[in-house]
């Protein structure tokens, strides 16, 4: 009854709503029927595939359930560098009316292209990703992610026009700017990284600004780990709910998983474009729902870049225990990072978000944070940058006792022996769009 009631606010989305409160095993079939003209298309039409498919001995007509899928080879981020830039993709160049790029940390960027199909069903999705976290068709949309290049920007963009939005294309900077717009417009919902609306909040007090008393009511923060804490002190700051929405450029771009405003408690990945799969990142070998390990998605639909498992090294899990929205779409449980972010110190496994779960919300810090990485002798070394918050007392004893507090609180709470510097307000580098967390000085 109160799922019903919850999906009912968005009578427009009738279609949308039966698609995503699908019976499971329904769900499956159209997987399934997607599954195999996908595959078959992607050995068709994309000579990696016909390379990598041939190696491992298998061929799309062996595709005859779901399970199936795991007789085939995982693609990976290398292999859009290896075919740089348009050799992955399945249809001619001049039928894509778009590429985005992803700039990448080494080497050449990762380049990806949309039909105008795929360029629909994106729009789609990122609609239904907004429905799901409470936005409607009568809502003003901030958009802070980045346009250019990076999905973030016009994947929100264009699927908030979709939805019947009022959009407001302000991209990432000029933060000062953005406070004045959203108090003037009256924006309802922000699009934007968690750590970019931190600044934004952050920027708002420092102007006097309460954004807790204007129209602002959702946020739709993704495209790096956040934690809980986090949440709590966004929706605290801007009298908001604060909605975790995940994607990647290799799928497609944000809106491949949204929360809901019901629960959120996990983001419904859109099953019936996508295929989500865990898997044991050293074995490589598929995971049962529940257990934690590295997403692997295949698309469905995309027809200019068809991705068969690919590897997204982001960690997590999947549950398809039922939610209370109703909706029937699996939950990706919140993505801690990426296996690549994993720091190893001292034998501790540790992720970026993991130290800042810590740090936010700890009394007479700011929650603005770095992780500096060096080499002591043989072993990497992590020193937390943290800054006190700007009420706190800023003697060096009360500077001292803070760092010694924090110390301990992460060595308590993650297990990790780290040193820990308290910097003055403002010292810590704000984030524009996505938050550089670590600086590694290894090889320095
Ligand atoms: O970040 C797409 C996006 C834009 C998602 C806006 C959400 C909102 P990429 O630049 O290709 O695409 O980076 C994708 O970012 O593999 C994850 O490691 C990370 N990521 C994205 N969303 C989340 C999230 C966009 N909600 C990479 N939580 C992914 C944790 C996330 N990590």
């Amino acid at each position: 009854m109160g799922a019903q009631t919850a999906l009912r606010e968005t009578p427009i989305y009738m279609h949308d709503r039966a698609i995503e409160t699908m019976p499971r095993p329904q769900l499956a079939a159209l997987q399934l029927e997607r599954l195999r003209k996908i595959v078959e298309r992607a050995y068709r039409d994309v000579p990696h595939y016909r390379r990598t498919f041939d190696a491992a001995g298998v061929k799309p007509s062996e595709l005859t359930s779901l399970a199936d899928l795991a007789k085939f080879p995982f693609t990976k981020k290398t292999d859009l560098r290896d075919n740089y830039p348009f050799d992955m993709f399945a249809v001619p160049r001049n039928q894509l009316p778009r590429i985005h790029a992803s700039s990448g940390t080494t080497g050449k960027p990762t380049v990806v292209g949309y039909t105008r199909n795929d360029l629909d069903n994106w729009a789609d999705l990122m609609a239904r990703s907004l429905v799901s976290a409470g936005a409607s068709p009568d809502d003003i949309v901030h958009n802070a992610y980045g346009y250019g290049l990076f999905t973030g920007g016009l994947g929100a963009h264009y699927g908030a026009e979709r939805l019947g939005c009022t959009v407001v294309p302000i991209s990432g900077g000029g933060t000062e700017r953005q406070v004045t717009l959203m108090m003037d417009f009256g924006a309802d919902v922000l699009c934007s990284t968690p750590s970019y609306a931190l600044n934004i909040a952050e920027v708002a007090e420092q102007m006097g600004v309460d954004l807790r008393k204007a129209p602002l009511r959702v946020g739709l923060f993704g495209a790096e780990p956040w934690s809980d804490a986090m949440r709590r002190d966004l929706e605290a700051r801007l009298g908001i709910k604060a909605i975790d929405i995940y994607g990647l450029s290799e799928i497609m771009g944000p809106g491949v998983a949204c929360e809901c405003h019901v629960a959120q408690n996990g983001l419904h990945g859109w099953e019936d474009h996508f295929l989500f799969e865990t898997i044991d990142p050293e074995t490589l070998q598929p995971l049962p729902l529940g257990s934690t390990g590295e997403l692997v998605i295949t698309t469905l639909t995309k027809e200019a870049l068809p991705m068969i498992r690919y590897r997204t090294r982001d960690i997590t899990s999947l549950s398809t225990e039922p939610c209370a929205c109703g909706r029937t779409h699996l939950r990706i449980m919140r993505v801690t990072g990426r296996d690549d972010d994993m720091l190893i110190i001292r034998g501790v496994n540790v992720y970026p978000s993991q130290v800042e779960s810590v740090l936010v919300g700890f009394p007479g810090i700011a929650p603005h944070y770095q992780i500096v990485l060096t080499r002591d002798k043989a072993l990497d070394a992590m020193t937390v940058e943290v800054e006190i918050a700007p009420d706190a007392p800023r003697d060096d004893a009360s500077l001292a006792y803070k760092a010694a507090e924090v110390t301990h609180h992460i060595k308590s709470l993650i297990g990790v022996t780290c040193k820990v510097t308290v910097k003055a307000p403002g010292e810590v580098p704000r984030s524009q769009g996505k938050a550089v967390r670590v600086k590694d000085q290894r090889n320095i």
